[in-house]
């Protein structure tokens, strides 16, 4: 008999080290797979890390004949800053990563006989506003709108949202037999994370997060993007909050296969004032980096997520004055205390 478990990609990143506390606390078997290894303390709560890349077919093959994967969290993922960087690549983990991934759980469904449930991390960056007009006259963006994303990663994801859900409903569709409905791909619209346990690295959202961590270490910021700019954010724990309820919430009840969510979107300058509000000696600084900025200025600068509300009750705790409050300080404060 093979071990039944829950698959975790990419799970060495910020929402991995999140997903995975979370996931063990109720007593599931985890599997973890990333490039690299997991901090001992996160290490102690798997069942077993594979060190290596998720484009390693015979690793995927070794873990499709040792267990038995009911659920798949596809974490792994080349950020938007990084991706532009090295586009090609980007493509190859983002895509081919993910292809491969769902081709495994795909196996798995066929192997045991269950759907899969296949939770994908989209994010805000499947948008592309061309302009600032555009961006301030568009609002709450809608899941079918403005798809039209300037960045490798954005691409990636949009594209990757789309195989999903042709893994779901179509997959090899004009076989005898049909082999549609072995995956439940289920995502989430992701905007910019903020966590007090975990520093981003390599994503263009990462401006918020990195003032507050640097600030609470007493560390001089210079801001990449302009006092203006504005994009929809929400704390960790409402993220992994939202995972679960989106996981868990019945199949019936899903109008689509990928939601928006969001909790508040400040301006970074308004970012500014709640951290210079609660740590008086930060020094902040604006040097908008015009490239990365162009970024930022696409995506939209607040998303409609009354789909997710309706269909799986998305109801974050957290809204900027409550993840300062209730979140941040105390969490952060407590990290970096001497
Ligand atoms: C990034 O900035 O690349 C990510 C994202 C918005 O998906 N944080």
């Amino acid at each position: 008999m093979r071990q039944t478990v829950v698959l975790i990609t990419g799970a060495a990143g910020e929402i991995g080290h999140a997903l995975i506390r979370r996931i063990a606390e109720q007593g599931v078997e985890i599997l973890t797979l990333d490039l690299q290894a997991l901090p001992p303390e996160l290490e102690q709560l798997v069942a077993q890390h594979f060190t290596g890349s998720i484009l390693d077919e015979e690793l995927l093959d070794r873990i499709l004949a040792r267990y038995e994967v009911h659920t798949v969290f596809h974490l792994a993922a080349l950020l938007s800053t990084r991706s532009e960087f090295t586009p090609i690549t980007a493509h190859q983990v983002n895509v081919e990563g993910t292809i491969r991934l769902l081709r495994f759980a795909q196996a798995q469904g066929l192997s045991h006989g269950h759907t899969v449930r296949f939770f994908y991390p989209s994010s805000i960056a499947a948008y592309g506003l061309p302009d600032l007009a555009t961006k301030a006259a568009a609002g709450q963006v809608r899941e079918e709108d403005w798809g039209r994303p300037i960045t490798m990663y954005g691409i990636n994801k949009l594209y990757c949202e789309q195989l999903g859900r042709y893994f779901q409903w179509h997959y090899k569709q004009l076989d005898a037999e049909p082999q549609t409905r072995r995956i439940d791909f289920r995502g989430i619209r992701f905007p910019g994370l903020i966590s007090a346990e975990t520093v981003p690295s390599g994503g263009t959202s990462d401006f918020v997060p990195e003032m507050i961590h640097a600030a609470a270490q007493g560390q001089p910021y210079a801001c990449f993007v302009r006092e203006d700019a504005r994009i929809p954010f929400m704390t960790m724990p409402d993220a992994v909050d939202a995972i679960f309820a989106l996981m868990e919430a019945d199949p019936t009840r899903l109008r689509k296969n990928v939601y928006n969510i969001a909790a508040f979107n400040p301006s970074a300058a308004e970012v500014r004032d709640i951290v210079t509000h609660h740590f008086p000696g930060a020094e902040i600084r604006f040097e908008p980096d015009l490239k990365r900025q162009a970024i930022v200025d696409s995506w939209p600068a607040a998303v409609d997520d009354s789909a997710a509300r309706e269909d799986w009750s998305f109801a974050p705790h957290h809204d900027l004055e409550a993840a300062f409050r209730a979140y941040l300080l105390p969490r952060i404060r407590q990290r970096y205390s001497p």
